[in-house]
């Protein structure tokens, strides 16, 4: 088969619900991907950063194969050998009394949502149909109807049909905005639900202080700070998570993404106590959530992480990219801005070529990578890369910019 029997197939009988770059992948080591024609190329998307360990990660490999070798599924029916040993892993590794697990990053966006209004209701209080969650402007959490009623993005919200109520919009980046909010109604607000640094959004990355002032406003409001880290978590902006920065712990943590190294669908909520015990048993969960094979992984996944300290390497690589690429000028690059190995370039329209074919240009170079929002471009390879492929990457995006004269 063709690459293009391959794309053929997958629109005759996939929704058309994606419109992905033209390369059939077939296989995939660290921070390389191949194709069905065996074209070798730097993978810097790894998944929307769920592949920070790198691509099948012999250790994250072996945890899969091992476990699922024994047993895969027991569903929450039952206890199992396996869940308590990831939840007590998990909760000393990021510091929180418990962990609810779950699969999808959206779920965990979800979980999120219902444990603060849950504590808002039970334990601040909030009358049940008045209850609010502040969210920010050019959020992305997920795909879920209630998620997209936190979306200012037609095409994630448009023609859904009704909308969950009960969310404030806030201006990101705005301390202001969201201090104004507080004070008018901060008595209703159960929680703010933020993404330390916007993914989709283009890698927005907030003002230095932004995170410790909006927690410290939610202390002041007794409203829970509630962190999605699903993109930005788990050494990607090169502190494992990108609350670190700031010294902000979150209320609530949410994870998904590279918890599993890209092996199979796994998300967590941490918190305490106080605001952990509010579900009760049955009032929440998941057929697959906390399953053997996503504990085993986790685990692994999480260790891969510390023990070969991916989010100092992502520190250190990330300040050569910006550097070598904030150095270099083309009429194409308007501007580069990231955190880590999260790092996004806007382009510039130029002789009618826009940022799709310059992720074409550079796929034919070796490199895929993909636009966001039509002019920007992230660029996140695994964390596993080294100077040498870093630096043989920069070479190739600044060979493709050339070739845009
Ligand atoms: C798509 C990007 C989008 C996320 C944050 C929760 C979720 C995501 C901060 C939900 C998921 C993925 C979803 C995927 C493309 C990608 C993405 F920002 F990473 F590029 F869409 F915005 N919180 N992000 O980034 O996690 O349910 O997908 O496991 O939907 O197109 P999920």
């Amino acid at each position: 088969m063709t690459q293009q029997d391959y794309m053929d197939r997958e629109l005759k009988y996939g929704a058309h619900n994606y419109h992905p770059l033209p390369v059939v992948l077939a296989k995939g080591e660290g921070v390389y991907v191949w194709d069905t024609d065996g074209k070798r190329y730097y993978d810097y998307l790894s998944a929307y950063s769920a592949v920070n360990q790198g691509h099948c990660h012999p250790k994250i490999v072996k945890a899969m194969v091992d476990q699922a070798q024994k047993i895969s599924l027991t569903s929450r029916a039952f206890f199992n050998d396996t869940l308590g040993e990831y939840e007590e892993f998990a909760t000393k590794f990021f510091g929180y009394d418990k962990l609810l697990p779950m699969n999808t990053g959206a779920e965990g966006d979800e979980t999120a949502l219902k444990l603060a209004r849950r504590w808002g209701v039970v334990k601040k209080g909030i009358p049940n149909d008045e209850v609010k969650i502040i969210c920010c402007e050019g959020n992305f959490h997920g795909r879920t109807i209630s998620i997209i009623s936190m979306s200012i993005d037609p095409e994630s919200y448009a023609n859904y049909g009704p909308l969950t109520p009960g969310f404030i919009k806030v201006p990101y980046d705005d301390v202001d905005a969201l201090a104004k909010v507080l004070e008018k109604e901060g008595d209703k607000v159960a929680g703010f639900l933020v993404e330390p640094i916007q993914g989709e959004a283009g890698v927005y990355v907030p003002h230095d202080g932004y995170l410790k002032k909006c927690y410290d406003l939610c202390k002041k409001h007794n409203v829970l700070f509630i962190a999605d880290e699903v993109q930005t978590g788990l050494a990607r902006t090169g502190k494992m998570l990108c609350c670190d920065h700031e010294g902000v712990r979150p209320d609530i943590l949410i994870l998904g993404k590279a918890i599993s190294g890209g092996m199979l669908p796994v998300s967590a909520v941490l918190a305490d106590d106080d605001i952990m015990l509010n579900i009760k048993p049955g009032e929440h969960g998941s057929t697959y959530g906390g399953n053997p094979i996503a504990a085993k992984v986790a685990i692994a996944a999480l260790s891969v992480l510390r023990d070969e300290k991916l989010a100092e390497n992502a520190e250190r690589l990330g300040k050569i990219f910006r550097d070598e690429l904030n150095s270099f000028q083309h009429p194409m690059k308007k501007l580069v801005r990231g955190k880590g190995l999260l790092n996004a370039v806007i382009i510039e329209p130029h002789n009618g070529k826009k940022a799709w074919d310059f992720c074409l240009a550079l796929r034919d170079n070796g490199l895929l990578a993909k636009p966001t929002h039509e002019h920007i471009i992230r660029f996140a390879p695994p964390l596993v890369i080294n100077e040498e492929q870093l630096r043989e990457s920069i070479d190739i995006i600044k060979k493709t910019f050339k070739q845009f004269a």
